[in-house]
């Protein structure tokens, strides 16, 4: 491995291989599990991004693992979610016009679910799109999770994430 490789991402818990990740091993993952674009997932989204499933398969996740628990240790944020509800269509992006992503962008890495609920519709609803994401852990029913419960609490960190104007 480079000494200038920066770890990005870092898989671990109910895995045989845990994963620390740079950018050029995100892109190196499985090419059959890159996708070149994300806009033809969501023509909302942009940029480039690897399934959720070849990040699993690279880091052998073991079959009792039934949730996953997403980490923004940037602003500890977390949110853990079924993996059966999003295994196929949940997707990492690690670059946008080839460049990483800004921190406006929810970079270095963020989380991407395709066919999402609104927010606090579902346990798996857009309040799980993850940004800044570094660790996804592995578990055995449902882990960390502090996405805002309730409207007003909800409210507060939409308007603390775009500094006024309100979400959904
Ligand atoms: N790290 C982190 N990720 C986060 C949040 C957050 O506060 N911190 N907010 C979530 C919420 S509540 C929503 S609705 C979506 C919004 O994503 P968007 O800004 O791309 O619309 O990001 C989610 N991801
Ligand atoms: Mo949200």
């Amino acid at each position: 491995m480079k000494t200038t490789a920066q770890t990005l991402l870092t898989i671990d818990g109910l895995v045989a291989k845990p994963l620390a990740l740079d950018l050029d091993a995100l892109a190196a993952i499985d090419p059959g599990r890159q996708v070149s674009d994300a806009s033809r997932l969501d023509p909302a989204r942009k940029g480039q991004a690897v399934a959720l499933v070849g990040l699993l398969e690279a880091a052998e996740a073991m079959p009792e693992a039934d949730y996953l628990t997403l980490h923004a240790s940037a602003d500890d944020f977390y949110a853990s979610i079924p993996l059966a509800a999003v295994r196929d269509r949940a997707f990492v992006v690690y670059r946008i016009d080839g460049r990483p992503l800004s921190e406006a962008e929810g970079g270095p890495l963020r989380l991407f679910i395709r066919d999402v609920a609104s927010c606090h519709a579902d346990q798996v609803d857009e309040c799980a799109n993850v940004k800044f994401l570094d660790r996804i852990e592995m578990t055995r029913g449902k882990g960390h999770d502090n996405r805002p419960q309730d409207d007003d609490a909800h409210e507060a960190l939409h308007r603390r994430q775009s500094g006024g104007e309100t979400g959904n």
